[in-house]
C-alpha cells in the first residue's frame, strides 16, 4: 500500500514540485483515498485520483489599476477550475499578497471534496490575486475589483463557475465585482455568492462558515455524549469565519478566550462576551483596525504580539485564520493543556504532523473540508434561491445549514470508522467526498 501511495505522490511531485501547499493537500487525500480505491474494483486501475489532481483549467491574467496617488499598479489574477464533474466550479476568491498557484491549487483541490460533502451540486474552483487590500482606500478596492472582473467575467457564469469570498474578499469586494460583471455582461444573475441581501444575497451566508464549524464541533461532541456548553474555546483569526464561530460558541454557552490576526492574539480570561464581540466586529469590519486595539477598550485582556493562541489552555480549539497556522508543537501544547476537540474553520490550518498528534491522542479532529463546508453550502443555497427568484427566511436557511452539517458528520462517520471506537474524520471526509465525484467522473467517461 505504501508503495502505491509513494509511486502516486512521485508522479504528482514531478509535475508540481514547486507547489508545497498543493502537494500537502494531495498527500493527505492520497493517504486515505488510495487504499479505498485499491479495495474497490470500480475505481481501481482507472487513474481516477491522477485525473482529479490535474485542474480542468487554470487561468492567470494581468490586472492593471491606478492607485489614489495616480501610480499604475500591476497585480496577478487567477482562477483555478479544478473539477466540474458534479456541478459548476464553485469556490472563493482570495486577495492576499501570499496568493500564488500553489495556494490556489491546494484550495481548489480541497474545495472539490468539500463541495461534494455538502450534498449539493457544486464542482470545485478557487481564485484570487496577490493584491493586498490592507491599507487601501475604498476607491482603490473598487478600482482593483473592477479591473479584476474585466478579465474574470469571460470565464465565469451562473452555470459555469460561481466565485465567492475568502481571505480579503468580503461583502464590499463582492459588491464591486458583481457590479462590473453585471455591466459587462448586461445580466443580473447569481454569478457570485455572498451578495448583499437587497441584490440577491442569502440570509445566513455571512454567518454560515463560522456557525457551520460550531455546529460540526457540537455534532462531534454529541457523538461522544458531550456538549460545547461550558467549554473553553480558543479561536484564531478575527475575520469572517472567526467572528461568527465566536458568536455561535457564545450562543451555545461556551466561553471564547482568544481571537487573533497576523500580528498577534488577544486573551480575555473573562471570556469574549456578546458586547465585546460587537466591539471586535465593528473594529474589524467597519474601522478595519487591528485586534490589538481590543486591549485599549478592555485593559484586563492581554495582547501577545507575534504569537499564536494555542498555548492558552482550552477544551476546544478552532483555527479560523489561514493554512499551516497550527504546527506539531502547537498541537502538543494543546494536548498537554487538555484540549479534547479541534474543529478547523480555516482551510488546512493544521500541518500534517499536528494532525498526527491529534490522531495519536485520539481527540476529536475535524478537517476543514468537513467542518468549514457550511460557508460554501450556504452559497449553494444562495444559488438555489437565485434560480428560484425567491428568498428563504433566516430560520429556513439556518435549518438547512444545520441539516447539511449533520449530513456531513454522518458521511464522515460512515467512511471514517476505524477498528476501534475512534472516528477518523480525515479519512471519512476524504473518502465520502471522493466517492461522489469519482462516480460522476466514471459515468461521464474519459474527458
Ligand atoms: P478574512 O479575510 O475575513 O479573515 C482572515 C483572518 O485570518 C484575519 O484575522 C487575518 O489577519 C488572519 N490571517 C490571514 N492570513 C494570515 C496569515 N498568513 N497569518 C496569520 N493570520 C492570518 O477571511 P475569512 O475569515 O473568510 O477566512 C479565514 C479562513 O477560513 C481561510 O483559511 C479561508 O480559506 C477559510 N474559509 C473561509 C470561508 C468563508 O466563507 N469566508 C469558507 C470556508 C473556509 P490579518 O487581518 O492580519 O491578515
Ligand atoms: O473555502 C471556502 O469554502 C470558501 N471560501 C467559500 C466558497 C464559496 O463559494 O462560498
Amino acid at each position: 500500500m505504501k508503495k502505491n501511495i509513494d509511486d502516486f505522490l512521485d508522479i504528482v511531485k514531478q509535475r508540481n514540485g514547486n507547489e508545497p501547499e498543493f502537494l500537502q493537500a494531495v498527500e493527505e487525500v492520497a493517504e486515505t483515498v488510495l487504499p479505498y480505491i485499491i479495495e474497490h474494483d470500480i475505481y481501481y486501475g482507472k487513474n481516477i485520483l491522477l485525473r482529479m489532481v490535474e485542474p480542468e483549467r487554470v487561468i492567470s491574467f494581468r490586472v492593471c489599476w491606478v492607485d489614489d496617488s495616480g501610480e499604475i499598479q500591476v497585480n496577478r489574477g487567477y482562477r483555478v477550475q479544478m473539477n466540474s464533474a458534479i456541478g459548476p466550479y464553485k469556490g472563493g476568491l482570495r486577495f492576499h499578497p501570499s496568493v500564488n498557484m500553489s495556494i490556489l491549487k491546494f484550495l481548489a483541490f480541497e474545495q472539490v471534496f468539500k463541495n461534494s460533502l455538502t450534498t449539493l451540486q457544486m464542482g470545485g474552483g478557487k481564485g484570487g490575486s496577490d493584491f493586498d487590500p490592507k491599507g487601501k482606500s475604498d476607491n482603490e478596492i473598487m478600482r482593483f475589483c473592477h479591473a479584476f472582473m474585466t478579465e474574470l467575467c469571460r470565464h465565469i457564469g451562473p452555470n459555469t463557475d460561481v466565485p465567492a469570498g475568502d481571505i480579503g474578499v468580503g461583502s464590499r469586494e463582492i459588491g464591486f465585482l458583481f457590479g462590473m460583471y453585471k455591466k459587462l455582461r448586461n445580466e443580473f444573475t447569481g454569478v457570485l455568492t455572498g451578495k448583499g441581501l437587497t441584490w440577491g444575497g442569502s440570509l445566513i451566508r455571512p454567518e454560515a462558515t463560522g456557525y457551520g464549524n460550531v455546529y460540526f464541533a457540537q455534532q462531534m461532541l454529541t457523538h461522544n455524549n458531550d456538549t460545547i456548553k461550558g467549554k473553553k474555546v480558543v479561536i484564531s483569526g478575527s475575520g469572517n469565519v472567526a467572528q461568527y464561530a465566536a458568536e455561535k460558541v457564545i450562543q451555545l454557552g461556551g466561553t471564547v478566550l482568544t481571537l487573533s490576526d497576523s500580528s498577534g492574539y488577544i486573551y480575555d480570561s473573562e471570556g469574549i462576551n456578546r458586547d465585546k464581540l460587537d466591539f471586535v466586529m465593528n473594529l474589524k469590519n467597519v474601522k478595519r483596525g487591528r485586534i490589538k486595539e481590543y486591549i485599549d477598550k478592555y485593559p484586563d485582556a492581554v495582547y501577545k504580539e507575534g504569537e499564536k493562541p494555542w498555548a492558552v489552555a482550552c477544551d476546544v480549539a478552532m483555527p479560523c485564520a489561514t493554512q499551516n497556522e497550527l504546527n506539531e508543537d502547537d498541537a502538543k501544547i494543546l494536548l498537554k493543556n487538555g484540549c479534547i476537540c479541534v474543529s478547523e474553520g480555516a482551510n488546512m490550518p493544521s500541518t500534517k504532523k499536528a494532525i498526527s498528534q491529534f490522531h495519536k491522542a485520539k481527540i476529536l479532529f475535524a478537517p476543514g473540508k468537513a467542518s468549514n463546508a457550511g460557508g460554501v453550502a450556504t452559497s449553494g443555497l444562495e444559488m438555489t434561491q437565485n434560480s428560484l427568484r425567491y428568498n428563504w427566511t433566516r430560520k429556513e436557511v439556518d435549518d438547512k445549514l444545520k441539516e447539511i452539517m449533520s449530513d456531513i458528520h454522518e458521511s464522515c462517520i460512515k467512511y471514517g470508522k476505524t477498528n476501534t471506537d475512534y472516528i477518523d474524520y480525515v479519512k471519512g471526509a476524504n473518502i465520502a467526498g471522493f466517492v461522489k465525484v469519482a462516480d460522476a467522473m466514471l459515468a461521464q467517461g474519459i474527458i
